[in-house]
């Protein structure tokens, strides 16, 4: 039986969603019938073309022998090491000619084998039939068992079934399976990720025995003027329903209203139930709750909602989007600990499983179709698939897969249509079957701003200005827009160090009823482990069209450590607010949940002494509703100390274990200072020496006399201390190609503020101060800075003061502004300081608590995928290391690193980056913002670090 003809392949390029396959319907884990699955090791060979071989293979008795091996689930191209071709990464450009339904004649095409037995135990044929499950399989598939054709899907992840009762045998089954790379239906999924081809869900066989239950829809609904629930068990097959903790026991189709207590995100209660027909036991997980749009507002169970929300991908650095359940387990219990309350499943439903997870922990969900056409935007969104009758049927058939699948989630509360695919008749017709099949809950999609079809006016990387304008309603529109809420279904983009200005963005969502929060762009960097590299990203197996690191742009790295972007975000969403009035020794305290009292928390509160704590106290704080403040007095005096820099912090913490935390786990803090600091003072005692060999001794450092430059302090060999305006610009900094003039990454590079030259003017001695005169300016431009650096000492201290006066007309901000200075490599391996933890910068610093921190060199460097500036402390009073210590006037930012700013600067992966013989310290008076142009706006005008007059300075001393 083996052919060759073009036509065989035709259904490659077809628009349909395929044939073969069983109506869409809901997925569960029967109790009772038995399911096999085939998951595990197949026989794979691959081809180059999509009629490269014929399908003899499929027949029984083939033998694979030459065949290689991959495992299922998994994509063909992250196995193999390389003998299988390689991933591919673009944002929204196809990397194939735009000429749909046509795909290229090279097409990376993998035959799967696998030979199975039935247990011993399965059914025998009479009891029924069985299918086949395909969870997820990337982009077409043809599929025959025991030598029969059983159909062939697309719709990559998104079930597909097969009905294949009559074909099995008790052993010996063969099942085939050919995957396509590219085919029509890749025209509909240019989502931002990795092009990754493979059987990458699980493949299961199910028995169905007879009078199996087939499709059901619960209907559980919330009623939060009564308390009561009501449940409704919709069923192809009759049976019945029964809920023990509700003593509900109903036929299905009928309607029961109890008492019951709610679902929410923040208090997920589910009901153990089953549903039992004549063939089949099912369990069911219910949650009631009712999603509303009401006085133009999004209610879940007569509350508004405000969503702190993340945009998943599926994303493990080996196995793709290939995902275990201990891995998607993991991202909801990061999530739950980071404060967040929402998942947008960018931009496809996710393996089901993550959806059970949602229900158990808590987390409201939009489940977003897989469909995405992004790349017609290069054509004006000519040819759209989704604004040409042809292509509608398969994007039903998406929509279908999607809301069966997923109907009995009470996490999901928005259909999403998809992502980017522009606007058009197809999406109006999936909007309109959605709306008829689920009325219980709201339907998105950011694409249409005028909301043709949606539930929600949604749109991505809005500034804070035009946030805020929405929030009043002045942001114009057509009538229906006007009577929406509002979400930002993507924001904050988490490219590199960043995203900055979420807190300001939280601020405007809190302040305007309309606006109802929004969703991070986006949750983990979709690095691909790699020998050589660290991670691999876009370009780094030599694709021909790729967008580089725009793929690595999570709120926790590829390895799902969470990044100082999740830190910050966690505090800046945190449930619980806590500001305190130092004047009349109170702190307020609101509850900032939507559904949940503060009874699981309990509040702790100490005063710090030059950031270290003296001794903790319960703070005793109201269990209170939702939306309500206590002012709580304050349970302990001022401690005396030596007077300055006592700051008290309240902390609320888990007071049992959850599902989620461990009792003592922090849920948010505040922090304030109660008597400032006074900065240290110098006595200028010492004249500066002038001894041999050129060197100038001033108290406790040695000079060099022609430049001026210390090359000893405190014992300590120091090189290279100068002006430092550079950093290696962040992915923020540069932005993203298609944006205009406020670049600033790119404005500086130009500019050449990474080629400063300093010129030495002047190196002046005077009784009481050493005085080093210099103007530091990139080559061809007129602007320069004139800086001063005044040194004096009163004998054991020494101190540095610097004075920067800009010259010519500077038309952008500074990157940084400071001094560094070059230690020997083994001086230090860690340094003690009071100031601000974690990572932070002008418009990220909201998690940045003051303390006493004591970090190693190595853990001040932030791992972003793509090396670029990093690890600043904020605040910093004082620092110590390789036994010197640095005061600041006024408070600094800090900055360790084993190589200079200008190797980090030209590092591609974190493997360029390698110590050197030096350990380059940056003591900063300011920072630039972070911002988040790698896809939105830039930093906030208040967090620009302007080019005008500034003086700073720093007393270096001998620790101890
Ligand atoms: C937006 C996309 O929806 C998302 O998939 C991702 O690409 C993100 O940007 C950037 O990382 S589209 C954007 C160009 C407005």
């Amino acid at each position: 039986m083996s052919f060759r003809t073009t036509a065989s392949v035709d259904y490659v390029e077809d628009v349909s969603p395929g044939r073969g396959a069983l109506p869409p319907r809901a997925w569960y884990a029967s109790s009772d019938a038995k399911s096999l699955s085939l998951n595990g090791s197949w026989r794979f060979r691959l081809s180059a073309t999509a009629d490269g071989e014929d399908d003899s293979f499929a027949g029984e008795g083939y033998d694979p022998v030459a065949w290689a091996e991959v495992t299922v689930p998994g994509h063909w191209v992250l196995q193999g090491d390389g003998a299988f071709g390689s991933p591919i990464y673009t944002n929204h450009l196809y990397p194939f000619p735009v000429d749909p339904p046509h795909v290229p004649t090279e097409n990376p095409t993998g035959d799967h084998l696998r030979v199975f037995d039935l247990p011993d135990d399965w059914p025998t044929e009479d009891d029924g039939g069985a299918v086949l499950r395909f969870d997820g399989v990337e982009s077409c598939a043809r599929v025959w068992l025991n030598g029969t054709e059983l159909g062939e899907f697309k719709g990559s992840r998104l079930p597909h079934e097969f009905a294949v009762g009559q074909l099995l045998k008790p052993a010996g089954n063969v099942l085939a399976v050919r995957v396509h790379q590219w085919s029509a239906g890749s025209y509909l999924e240019d989502q931002d990720q990795w092009w990754l081809p493979g059987i990458f869900r699980d493949v299961t066989l199910l028995h169905r025995p007879a009078g199996a239950a087939g499709d059901f829809f619960v209907h559980a609904s919330y009623d939060h003027t009564t308390g009561e629930g009501t449940l409704r068990v919709d069923s192809d097959v009759d049976g019945r329903v029964s809920v023990p903790g509700l003593d509900i026991d109903v036929a299905t189709g009928e309607q029961v209203t109890v008492a019951v207590e709610p679902w929410s995100a923040e208090t997920p209660k589910l009901y153990d139930g089953e549903l039992v027909t004549a063939g089949e036991r099912v369990p069911l997980r219910i949650g009631f709750r009712t999603v509303a749009l009401e006085d133009g507002l999004i209610k879940v169970n007569g509350k508004a909602i405000l969503f702190k929300g993340v945009n998943r991908h599926e994303w493990h650095p080996e196995q793709g989007r290939a995902l275990d359940l201990e891995t998607m387990r993991e991202d909801v219990l990061l999530m739950k600990r980071h404060n967040l309350n929402a998942v947008r499943t960018s931009h496809y439903p996710p393996h089901p499983a993550f959806l059970d997870l949602c229900d158990e922990y808590g987390l409201w969900v939009i489940d977003e179709c897989d469909l995405e056409t992004h790349g017609f935007t290069e054509q004006g969104w000519r040819d759209n698939p989704v604004d040409d009758d042809r292509w509608t049927p398969a994007l039903l058939d998406r929509a279908a897969r999607m809301v069966e699948r997923d109907k009995n989630h009470p996490s999901v509360v928005f259909w999403s249509l998809g992502n980017e695919a522009g606007t058009g008749r197809g999406l109006t017709a999936m909007a309109e079957w959605i709306h008829g099949r689920d009325s219980s809950r709201l339907v998105h999609y950011e694409g249409d701003w005028n909301c043709r079809d949606t539930d929600v006016y949604s749109r991505m990387y809005a500034s804070h200005e035009e946030v805020e304008r929405i929030g009043q309603g002045l942001d114009g529109g057509a009538g229906k827009r006007r009577e929406l809420p509002f979400i930002q279904c993507e924001y904050g983009h988490a490219m590199g160090n960043g995203p900055g200005g979420i807190a300001d963005y939280q601020r405007i969502f809190e302040a305007h009823d309309r606006l109802q929060g929004g969703f991070i762009w986006e949750w983990i960097d979709h690095g691909i482990k790699h020998p050589e590299l660290g991670y691999a990203y876009g370009g780094d197996f030599g694709e021909e069209l790729h967008d580089g690191n725009f793929v690595c742009d999570g709120l926790i790295f590829p390895d799902r450590t969470p990044s100082p972007g999740l830190v910050e975000y966690k505090k800046v969403i945190e449930p619980v607010r806590i500001e305190g009035d130092v004047a009349d020794g109170t702190v307020r305290v609101t509850n900032a949940y939507d559904f949940a009292d503060l009874s699981h928390l309990e509040f702790e509160f100490s005063y710090q002494v030059d950031g270290l704590p003296t001794g903790a106290h319960t703070l005793t704080v109201p269990p209170l509703a939702p939306g309500e403040s206590a002012e709580v007095k304050l349970p302990a005096a001022v401690p005396d100390g030596n007077g300055d820099d006592v700051q008290w912090t309240v902390r609320a913490l888990l007071a049992a274990d959850t599902a989620w935390g461990s009792m003592g786990h922090e849920v948010a803090w505040g922090q304030e200072t109660v008597t400032p600091r006074t900065a240290v003072t110098v006595a200028a005692s010492q004249r500066p020496v002038p001894g041999e060999r050129l060197l100038i001794t001033l108290g406790p450092a040695t000079f060099d006399a022609r430049s001026g430059r210390p090359t000893t302090i405190c014992g300590l060999d120091v090189t290279g201390l100068r002006l430092d305006v550079w950093r290696a610009t962040t992915d923020n900094d540069d932005g993203a190609s298609w944006q205009d003039d406020t670049r600033y990454g790119v404005l500086w590079r130009k500019l050449g503020l990474h080629r400063m030259q300093h010129r030495l003017d002047a190196v002046e001695l005077a009784d009481d101060a050493l005085t080093v005169r210099t103007r530091v300016a990139p080559a061809a431009a007129e602007v320069g800075l004139r800086t001063v650096y005044r040194w004096t000492s009163d004998g054991t201290r020494v101190k540095l003061t610097v004075s920067v006066t800009p010259e010519g007309h500077w038309t952008v901000p500074l990157p940084r502004l400071g001094v560094r200075f070059g230690l020997p490599a083994d001086a230090a391996q860690e340094v003690l300081y009071f100031g601000g933890g974690g990572e932070a910068y002008p418009d990220t610093r909201a998690a940045s608590m003051l303390g006493q921190w004591l970090p190693s060199i190595d853990a001040l460097h932030t791992p972003y995928v793509r090396p670029q500036e990093n690890g600043a402390r904020a605040d910093v009073r004082w620092a110590e290391l390789g036994g010197l210590r640095v005061e600041g006037d006024p408070e600094f930012w800090f900055s360790a690193r084993r190589w200079t700013n200008e190797q980090l600067d030209a590092a591609r992966h974190l493997t360029d980056l390698t110590p050197g013989d030096t350990l380059w310290i940056n003591l900063d008076h300011g920072q630039h913002g972070i911002g988040s142009q790698s896809c939105g706006p830039g930093p906030l005008p208040q967090y620009f670090l302007k080019a005008e007059p500034t003086e700073f300075s720093f007393v270096f001393s001998t620790t101890g």
